[in-house]
């Protein structure tokens, strides 16, 4: 028989003493191991009550995630993070698609997908991003000569962080903002600065209503506004520049012209609603990739038998495809692995969640319609019934020897999932492909880094890698 909703596991009701616990063990910074840690005690499926207003069912298996998703309904809808909705609401600024829901959503979202996320555009991106690769290489190149040393020891993640902004800004204005050069625009560099202090401020406002922080006038809510307010004015300079050049233009280019300009030429959503979503796109398309890709160069230090696989396999396809990058990324299977197996023991997001819109049954327990219910990605990735020996950094097991059946989630799933899939994959395949090519990748001894929560997961420490031309 059917248990009901009352009887799943966990932590029910009192709120305000879950609360208290998750500060006690610093739940803000470890909410993926709260979440790993509750798996284990109360297995595959538990409820979490947090300030009452905030409750949710987490799940672990896949085949859990196949019902989940199946009952998401035509609108999926996400927990809503009330910090970035306030802020929004604050300023008078209209939401994007990250931040809609039903019907409007939908219209905004199947426009978008034409020109972001569809296989089509990859022959437009491609070409913006390996410029950008090839210049970062570049860089690296330049100053492992200016370090007199013949190699390159630093903590990468500031550059990564200007790779990132500037593969997600070419695609997204057909220009490149010059993060590669030696002397960049300082507002660029705020806004990087502005993006991180935005997500670190927005965790507490999982569990502290925003409203209320702002009522009082907290530190946190302040912080939180000005960071947005960086992007915004960012976004918009970058915006507006591209909307003044299409005005001037006369004849038709036969260029591609990137995804805003795109966008207005095709004049089927609002000025406002292009600007909303592009703004997103572009403060989204930051740390993500920027991140994930520093996690790969962690783990390819730390395997060099296996970074020499990957680089042997990136030499075959470029011999193969004469350098043509499009043709390149089709015949780079474990550099793909490796990816999704960084995403596997690192995700961004450390859970899925979707507000059911059907009831449905999960471990022979009833959910009604409209639960939240969390998939635990962190923990689903690093569960050994869900992956064989899950500790271990294996790019191949996504190859064929393992099932991948509602495995590989690290992008969300469906019509919600990922808008910025196609460009964070391309740009990130392309990086590595560039890196391989030129440079070994060390790091020091007893490295070992782990991931901290800051609404995103991030590592807790620098992570000091070495590299050294081929
Ligand atoms: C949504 C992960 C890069 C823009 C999401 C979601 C996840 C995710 C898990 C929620 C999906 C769901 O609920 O099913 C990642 C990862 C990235 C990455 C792992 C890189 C490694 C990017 C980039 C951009 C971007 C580069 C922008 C170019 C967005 C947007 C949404 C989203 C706009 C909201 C889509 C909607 O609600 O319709 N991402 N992301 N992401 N991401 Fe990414
Ligand atoms: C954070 O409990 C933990 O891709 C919460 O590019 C549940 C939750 C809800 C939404 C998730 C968020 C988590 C992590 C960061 C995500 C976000 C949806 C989109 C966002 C996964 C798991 C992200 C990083 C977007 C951000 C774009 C924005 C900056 C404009």
């Amino acid at each position: 028989v059917v248990r009901p909703f009352s009887e799943i596991p966990g932590l029910w009701k009192n709120g305000v003493v879950n609360l208290y616990n998750f500060w006690k063990l610093d739940g803000f910074r470890n909410l993926h191991r709260i979440m790993l840690q509750n798996f284990n005690t109360f297995g595959p499926i538990y409820s979490f009550a947090s300030q009452g207003y905030y409750e949710s069912v987490n799940i672990i298996k896949p085949e859990d995630a196949a019902i989940l998703f199946k009952a998401e309904g035509h609108y999926p809808k996400r927990l809503k993070v009330e910090a970035w909705t306030s802020y929004r609401d604050y300023r008078n600024r209209k939401y994007g698609v990250l931040l809609k829901n039903g019907e409007d959503w939908r219209n905004n979202r199947v426009i978008l997908n034409k020109e972001v996320i569809s296989l089509k555009m990859l022959e437009n991106f491609v070409p913006l991003l390996d410029d950008v690769g090839q210049d970062f290489v570049a860089r690296v190149h330049k100053k492992i000569i200016r370090s007199g040393q013949n190699k390159w020891t630093t903590d990468l993640s500031q550059e990564l962080f200007k790779y990132a902004l500037e593969s997600v800004s070419s695609v997204l204005y057909g220009e490149r903002l010059g993060l590669m050069l030696d002397y960049i625009d300082p507002e660029a560099q705020r806004f990087i600065d502005c993006i991180t202090l935005m997500f670190k401020t927005t965790s507490p406002m999982l569990y502290i209503p925003p409203a209320l922080l702002r009522q009082v006038g907290a530190k946190v809510w302040r912080d939180h506004v000005e960071a947005w307010d960086g992007i915004f004015n960012q976004a918009d300079r970058c915006i507006q520049n591209i909307y003044r050049q299409l005005r001037q233009e006369t004849g038709a280019s036969t260029e591609y012209p990137g995804v805003l300009a795109s966008l207005l030429l095709l004049d089927k959503l609002s000025i406002e609603d292009i600007k909303a979503s592009v703004t997103e796109l572009m403060a989204g398309g930051v740390d993500t990739t920027s991140i994930t890709l520093l996690w790969t160069l962690y783990e390819l230090a730390r395997h060099p038998n296996l970074q020499e696989e990957l680089r042997a396999e990136v030499a075959v396809a470029r011999t193969a495809s004469q350098g043509n990058m499009l043709d390149m990324l089709k015949r780079i299977p474990l550099v793909k692995g490796a990816l999704k197996e960084t995403l596997r023991l690192h995700p961004v997001a450390v859970s899925l969640q979707r507000y059911i819109a059907e009831d449905i049954i999960i471990q022979n327990y009833h959910i009604p319609a409209g639960t939240l219910v969390q998939l635990g990605l962190y923990a689903m990735g690093r569960d050994p019934k869900v992956f064989f020996r899950p500790e271990q950094y294996l790019p191949s097991r996504w190859l064929r020897t393992e099932t991948q059946y509602f495995r590989s989630l690290g992008f969300g799933f469906g019509p919600r999932q990922c808008l910025g899939r196609r460009i964070a994959e391309t740009e990130m395949q392309i990086f590595l492909i560039h890196m391989l090519e030129n440079f070994r990748i060390e790091k020091q001894r007893n490295l070992e880094v782990q991931s901290m929560f800051e609404l995103i997961l991030l590592p807790d420490k620098p992570i000091i890698l070495t590299l050294k031309p081929l």
